[in-house]
This record gives structure tokens, sequence and C-alpha cells, in this order.
């Protein structure tokens, strides 16, 4: 009963009803800020067996997007520290309000930042339907700089959707493609402009399947790409070498389960996400600043406060001896 409200978000999550890895992260902050506010235990050590249950429940929905790990650590720091069952639940409170307000902060930062590399005349292509991405897009505009967008279709989710609404919305000149068209269209192209799911220590982009195709396509075309990321979808762990898992949904998102059934030859692969390497992706669009991939370190040392010696002492990682 108590846990009503995670895996109602957990639900929501997991369908994809609530989607896009900045939303994801900012419903898990408020699912855990209105847990921590329900729960009616007197006991601080319930208390946080419960708290970490609901952390537990709301990472596991989606693998790859890293804001939401991120943020629910963030939440859920200091926690060991608090004494008392107030303490913990205003903490808890305190820290995932603050997320959240910080988060849509940053949104808009990045849109400010983002639409300065923006040129009067740009056309720009982007691939799913990024809030980061698009708000430096809606900025530029709002700037009165003229700009056309192509806008692909996302399949098999059609986020692409949702991206020319919004687009059409803000009064912007949109051309719906479908995703294989990208390198058709990449010569009228001036600009990519991307979101992030994750972005790892090497400055690899963690985004919506087909992603890389656009990056590579930009790269042979000579067209620059610009992700849009928040600092908090970069990877800390991936500095130990871990790697972003991707997430793969049912096949039936792909193909009906009707048809599929008549093809016991066929299997359907449906990986949600791809990664791109640094080398194709020309800017990062953060709300600290614009960073070429390379630097992605510093973000996660200065911004995430993660260097290679905190891992070292939180894990009692042996570097020299790893096996
Ligand atoms: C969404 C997606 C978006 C990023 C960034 O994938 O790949 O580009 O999450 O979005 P899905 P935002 O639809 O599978 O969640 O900038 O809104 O955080």
């Amino acid at each position: 009963m108590k846990l009503m409200i995670v895996t109602e978000t957990a639900e929501k999550i997991k369908s994809m009803e609530i989607r896009g890895a900045g939303r994801i992260a900012r419903t898990a902050a408020d699912a855990l800020r209105l847990h921590a506010t329900a729960l009616t235990t007197g006991d601080l050590d319930t208390f946080r067996g419960e708290m970490e249950a609901a952390a537990q429940v709301l990472i596991a929905t989606r693998p790859t997007a890293v804001s939401l790990p991120n943020a629910v650590h963030l939440v859920m720091a200091g926690l060991k520290h608090e004494t008392t069952v107030k303490e913990a639940r205003d903490g808890v409170i305190r820290r995932a309000s603050r997320f959240m307000e910080s988060s849509q902060e940053a949104v808009g930062k990045i849109a400010r930042i983002g639409a300065r590399h923006i040129r009067d005349g740009d056309v720009i292509l982007t691939h799913c339907n990024s809030e980061a991405a698009l708000s430096c897009i809606i900025e530029a505009h709002r700037n009165g700089k003229n700009i056309e967008v192509f806008a692909t279709e996302v399949r098999p989710r059609n986020q692409g959707l949702v991206t020319i609404r919004t687009l059409n919305a803000a009064g912007i000149r949109t051309n719906f493609i479908v995703d294989s068209a990208v390198r058709s269209f990449i010569n009228d192209v001036d600009l990519v402009i991307v979101g992030a799911d994750a972005v790892t220590v090497n400055g690899a982009v963690v985004n919506k399947i087909g992603t890389s195709q656009v990056a590579h396509s930009a790269h042979e075309a000579r067209v620059n790409v610009l992700v849009a990321a928040e600092t908090y979808k970069f990877a800390p762990r991936t500095i130990l070498g871990e790697l972003i898992s991707i997430e793969e949904r049912p096949g039936n998102e792909v193909l009906p389960d009707e048809i599929a059934q008549t093809l016991k030859n066929v299997t359907v692969r449906n990986p949600a996400f791809d990664i791109t390497p640094a080398e194709y992706i020309d800017l990062i669009v953060t709300e600290e600043g614009a960073i070429p991939p390379q630097m992605a370190y510093i973000i996660i040392k200065e911004y995430l406060g993660w260097g290679i010696e905190e891992f070292h002492n939180a894990f009692e990682i042996n570097l020299g001896h790893e096996e």
C-alpha cells in the first residue's frame, strides 16, 4: 500500500508513459519525495529500509538512462547520516525538490547556451524526442533566428510525433522524415542536435537507437553534431570501465505477435539505444557550459563530484591490481 506511488511511477516509466531521460529522473525523485512523505514509521532503520526498497524499484525500471540512478542517489545521499526519521524525511524531501528544480533550470541554461551555436538560416536535424535538444532549437527560434528542422519518425515508438507537435506549436518550419531518409537529406542540414540518456567518461553518447547512424552520416558529410545533456546524464561509473547497458525492449513493439508467430525462423531484435563514439560528436552542451566530448571526465569530477580517487576510496579498489 505504502509503495503504491513508487510502483505506479515505476510502471509508467517501464511502459514509457513517462519517458525521456530528464523527465524519468525528475519523476523518480518526486516519487521518492512522496514516498518519504507517506511513510508513517517512527523507526529510522525501517524508514531507511523502505526508502532503499523504493529506490531499487525505481532504478530497475529502465537500465540505460543514467539520469535515473544519478537522481535516485542524489535524493538518497545523506540518508545514512541522518539520525531521526524527521531529519531523514526532511532530507529526502529537500534533496528531491532541489533536484527537480535544478534539473528544470538546467534545461533552461542548456537552451540559452545551445541556441548560441545555432546560426540564422540553419537547417537542423534532430532524432527522437529530447527536451534538452528541443529547448536549444526553440530558444534559437525565439531569438529571431530563421531556422528549419528535419525530424525523424523514430521507429518503433514514434517519439518523432511528439517532436513535430512541439516544433509545430512553436511555429518552427519542420520536415518529418522516416529514419532511413537521414543520409538522403544530410547534405541539406547544417547542424544535428540530439539529447542523451548517458554520456560516458570517454565522451561517447548513449541515445535513442539510430543516433549513431545519424551522427555517422553527419560526420561523413562534415555536418557538426551537438549533444544537449544535463550534467546528471554523465555516467560516473564508466570511470571504472563499467559499460552502459543498452535496453532491449519487446519485439512486439516492432512486429505484431500475430505476424511474428507465423515466422518461426525470425527473431525480432529491438534495442532502444545505441552508442555514438566521441569522434562523431563536436560539442556537448551542459548547463555548466559547452564542452568537447573528450572533456567528459571534467564534468564527472567537478560537477558530479566523482574523481577516480573517490572511486578508489569508495570501493577500496586497488587500481593497479584489478583482475
Ligand atoms: C528518449 C531519448 C532522448 C533522451 C534525452 O528515449 O533517447 O533523446 O532521453 O531526452 P525514450 P531529454 O523515448 O526511449 O525514453 O533531453 O528529454 O532528457
